[in-house]
């Protein structure tokens, strides 16, 4: 089943949106296997957003990312990457359709709430820079035969 890295962003802790965004992960129907609260060091968000070094707004970025709490995730389910994604919206709220997190509760670029990995095998390679294999939770969910058929 794919498996994707879901970030709440210290923007989102901060406001108290974590619920609201966990909530609507949870009843897409999505499965949660880990979760954590931490704070992302300047190494680890140097690995994360190596793709974005040397562009105008990386040093921003950094700073943003390690200034607070984030919460970590792995949601799985079929297509969980482009499922968070669309669930998420555009990365610039002003664009985000309505009904999307980013589209109905953020404002800014520099704090669009959330970060899920773009391609599956993006999110293999994010799973294992913020998790290791025990903190992921393997089991049975009831609830599976209800969402899929
Ligand atoms: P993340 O990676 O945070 O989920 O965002 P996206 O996948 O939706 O978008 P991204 O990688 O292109 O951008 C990463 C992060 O950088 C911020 N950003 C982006 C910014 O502050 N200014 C910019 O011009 C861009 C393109 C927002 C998200």
């Amino acid at each position: 089943m794919e498996r994707t890295l879901v970030l709440v962003k210290p923007d989102g802790v901060q406001r108290g949106l974590v619920g609201e965004i966990i909530g609507r992960l949870e009843r897409r129907g999505l499965k949660l296997i880990a979760l954590k609260m931490m704070q992302i060091t300047r190494e680890l968000a140097g690995r994360h957003y190596a793709e974005h070094q040397g562009k105008a707004f990386y040093d921003g970025l950094l700073a943003f990312i390690t200034s607070g709490p984030v919460i970590a995730m792995i949601w799985e389910g079929r297509e969980a990457v482009t499922v968070v994604r669309s669930a998420m919206g555009s990365t610039d709220p002003l664009k985000a359709a309505p009904g999307t997190i980013r589209g109905d509760l953020a404002l800014d670029l520099g704090m669009n709430l959330i970060h899920g990995s773009d391609s599956p095998a993006r999110a293999e390679t994010e799973i294992s820079l913020f998790f290791s294999g025990p903190e992921l939770h393997q089991y049975n969910r009831t609830a599976d035969r209800w969402i899929r058929e």
